[in-house]
């Protein structure tokens, strides 16, 4: 790499702290198959993937790595590549049909199986309660505009923190709001597929955040004592296009004010989650469509959390400084033939650095990369093996500098690689490969990656191959 951006520090050794956590993720709906088995109720996504023309090439997640039956070669993957923790999530309308009312006992005993199984193999399993795959149902009572929607979420958290938090390890609420609000009800690309105006856009959101602050209490009542709980939104980062302090400090203030893009706005959403309440600059920018909001909701939305959860995979935008005093951001485009990746995606490690950072100075907790990874054109070469460089240089890159932010003093908590196995993309059907696992779409063969194997002595030496 030439670009400045992609300097590293190669000066100190990157070791990480002794109690970091090794992890990789996956989503129900990217990777279970099996919708109509064993009892499952259909989800918003369910729907999309039968609208003509909303998915890439028509895919669907009906069977994707039909893990819902090969979850015992999935976890054998996982513990051969050595994981620590294992982020699932648990599929809502798989173990509640219609979303609220009557639970499905094949639903709740496969996840039952799926924890033993992760446990016996020495790996902490970590539930996220929604990744996108809203119960159809639900959806079709109002969804999130539904002033019911935060109390099915809690009804729902109640049932699987009764049936598993005696063994979950961590738990996340929500999984990226900005998306299954703003991609899903405000842009229309994601499910359900709605183009709301902002007031609903708003009133929802104010529900989901209701959901999360109701779904905490419920977990802090029914899970282990000392699970770790907190939610995986995006997080929009900002990143200096020097490190000089005012390039620095606009990239900061960029990060914590309210975009005209509802959806890219990190404030919005963790302001209320950490903070209590609502930043003032969206306050004044959407108070004509603001919903009632009373101290009591902001009260209810701010739970106690254990960690700042971060979903990050590139920089939003590369700023420095305006240079006029007013210390606002100006945006510097990147170079032509800057690095991207298949997804044309930016590849800025710096943004896990400043993310860390900005995230941890302002919300005061353990940082924890909930998300992060990178989609290579992956294939099965001539030798019968995946070869991913692009992939384990992105990786050692994007962790060098989380190992930075470290020994610069945020507490880095762990890191959960984005994905396990290569999955449904959403409305990008299976044209993107994120696993450190290959998988043939047609045989469900698993081949481990390259990166898989790079991946295995990282967390073995706790980061000290960087
Ligand atoms: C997201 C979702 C994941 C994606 C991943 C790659 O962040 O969009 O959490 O389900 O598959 O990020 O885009």
């Amino acid at each position: 790499m030439t670009t400045s951006n992609m300097s590293m520090s190669t000066d100190t050794p990157r070791a990480f702290p002794k109690n970091f956590l090794w992890g990789a993720a996956t989503a129900a709906y990217q990777i279970e198959g099996a919708a109509a088995g064993d009892g499952r109720g259909p989800s918003v996504w369910d729907d999309l993937c039968k609208q003509p023309g909303r998915i890439w090439e028509g895919h669907t997640g009906d069977v994707a790595c039909d893990h819902y039956h090969r979850w015992r070669e999935d976890v054998a993957l996982m513990r051969e590549i050595g994981l620590q923790a294992y982020r699932f999530s648990i599929s809502w309308p798989r173990v509640i049909p219609g979303g609220t009312g009557a639970s499905n006992e094949k639903g709740l005993a496969f996840y039952d199986r799926l924890i033993d199984a992760l446990l016996a193999a020495g790996i902490q399993p970590w539930v996220t309660l929604n990744h996108w795959d809203y119960p159809l149902a639900l959806h079709r009572r109002g969804g999130w505009l539904n002033p019911e929607s935060p109390h099915w979420f809690s009804e729902y958290t109640e049932l699987v923190a009764k049936r598993h938090g005696d063994r979950v390890a961590g738990w996340f609420t929500h999984n990226e709001p900005q998306c299954f609000i703003g991609v899903g009800l405000q842009e229309g690309r994601h499910a359900p597929g709605l183009r709301l105006g902002i007031s609903d856009v708003l009133a929802a959101a104010h529900h989901t955040l209701l959901a999360h602050g109701l779904s905490v209490q419920a977990l802090r009542a029914r899970a282990r004592r000392d699970a770790r709980i907190g939610w995986a939104p995006i997080a929009h980062v900002h990143v200096p296009a020097t490190d000089s302090a005012a390039d620095v400090a606009a990239a900061k203030r960029a990060c914590f004010t309210i975009e005209s893009d509802f959806m890219k706005n990190n404030t919005w959403w963790s302001d209320p989650v950490y903070l209590g309440r609502y930043p003032d600059d969206g306050l004044a920018r959407f108070a004509p469509h603001l919903p009632k909001i009373t101290d009591a909701d902001m009260r209810t939305i701010c739970q106690p959390l254990d960690f700042c959860g971060l979903n990050i995979y590139t920089a939003e935008r590369l700023v420095r400084d305006s240079g006029d005093g007013g210390g606002r951001a100006v945006t510097v485009p990147e170079p032509p033939g800057f690095p991207m990746t298949h997804m044309r995606g930016t590849v800025h490690p710096e943004s896990l650095y400043h993310g860390a950072r900005f995230f941890h100075e302002r919300y005061k907790l353990p940082v924890l990369i909930t998300e992060n990874g990178i989609s290579c054109a992956d294939w099965i070469a001539l030798d019968g093996r995946v070869h991913d460089p692009n992939r384990i240089d992105f990786l050692a890159r994007y962790l060098r500098e989380f190992s930075r932010a470290g020994r610069d003093g945020v507490p880095v908590a762990g890191y959960f690689h984005w994905s396990l196995l290569d999955n449904f993309e959403w409305a990008q059907g299976f044209q993107h490969r994120f696993g450190l696992v290959h998988v043939d779409m047609q045989t469900q063969k698993r081949t481990l990656k390259d990166s898989a194997r790079w991946y295995s002595e990282i967390i073995r030496t706790n980061g000290g191959g960087l």
